[in-house]
C-alpha cells in the first residue's frame, strides 16, 4: 500500500551525463555493422571499424510495451561522426500505430531531427539544448548528429506506439542529410 508513503521515484535522470539510473532501465546500442545499410556511401563504410558506436538509447518502460495508456521515456545519444559526408544517424521509424505521437527534446550537442510524412515529403528541425519537438503519429523520425560532441535527446512516447522499422529499412527516407561546404543540407534522393 502506498497510502501516505513519501518516497523517491524508482528512476532518476543524472543531469551530468544524462544517464538514467534505477530500475528497470533497458539499454540498446547500435554499432556501424548494425546500421551500415542506412548510409549512402558503402565504400566509406568498408574502410571504417565495424564496431564503431553510432548511437545508444536508454529507456525506462514503466509498463510493458504495447500497454494502452502507458508512456515510455528514453534518452538517445548519437555519437559525432560521418560515413562519407553523411552524418551519424539513427535507423529511424514510423510508429506502428499511426495515431501515437511523440515528444523529443534536445539536451546536449547539435543535430537534426529528420521527419518524413506518408507521402514521402522530408524536412528537418534543428536540435540543440532546449529545442522541443512534437512528432505526429504519421511522421517517420530519425536523429542525426551534425556537431562535434555527443548529441543527447530525450523522448517520451506512448507505450503502445510500436516501432515500424521495415518501411524505412526498405525504402529509406526520401532525402538524406549530407554535409555540403561544412553545412548540413537535405538532399532529395528520389527525384
Ligand atoms: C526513440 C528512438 C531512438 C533510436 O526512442 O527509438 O532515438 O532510434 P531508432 O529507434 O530509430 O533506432 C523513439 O523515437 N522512440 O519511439
Ligand atoms: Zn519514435
Amino acid at each position: 500500500m502506498n497510502h501516505l508513503k513519501i518516497q523517491k521515484s524508482p528512476v532518476e535522470l543524472d543531469l551530468k551525463d544524462f544517464s538514467l539510473k534505477g530500475e528497470p532501465i533497458t539499454y540498446q546500442h547500435r554499432v556501424l555493422k548494425d546500421v551500415s545499410s542506412i548510409f549512402l556511401d558503402q565504400d566509406a563504410i568498408k574502410k571504417m571499424p565495424t564496431e564503431t558506436l553510432v548511437y545508444h538509447v536508454q529507456s525506462w518502460l514503466p509498463v510493458d510495451e504495447g500497454t494502452r495508456g502507458g508512456l515510455s521515456f528514453g534518452t538517445s545519444t548519437i555519437l559525432p561522426g560521418k560515413v562519407g559526408n553523411e552524418y551519424f544517424m539513427t535507423k529511424g521509424h514510423f510508429h506502428s500505430l499511426s495515431d501515437r505521437a511523440e515528444f523529443y527534446w534536445g539536451v546536449q550537442g547539435d543535430g537534426m531531427l529528420i521527419l518524413m510524412d506518408r507521402d514521402r515529403n522530408t524536412w528537418a528541425e534543428e536540435v540543440y539544448p532546449g529545442s522541443l519537438h512534437y512528432i505526429g503519429g504519421e511522421i517517420a523520425h530519425r536523429l542525426a548528429n551534425t556537431g562535434s560532441e555527443d548529441l543527447v535527446v530525450g523522448a517520451c512516447w506512448p507505450s503502445d506506439a510500436g516501432h515500424d522499422y521495415q518501411e524505412i529499412a526498405t525504402n529509406g527516407f526520401s532525402a538524406r542529410l549530407l554535409e555540403v561546404d561544412n553545412n548540413p543540407v537535405l538532399i532529395d534522393y528520389e527525384k
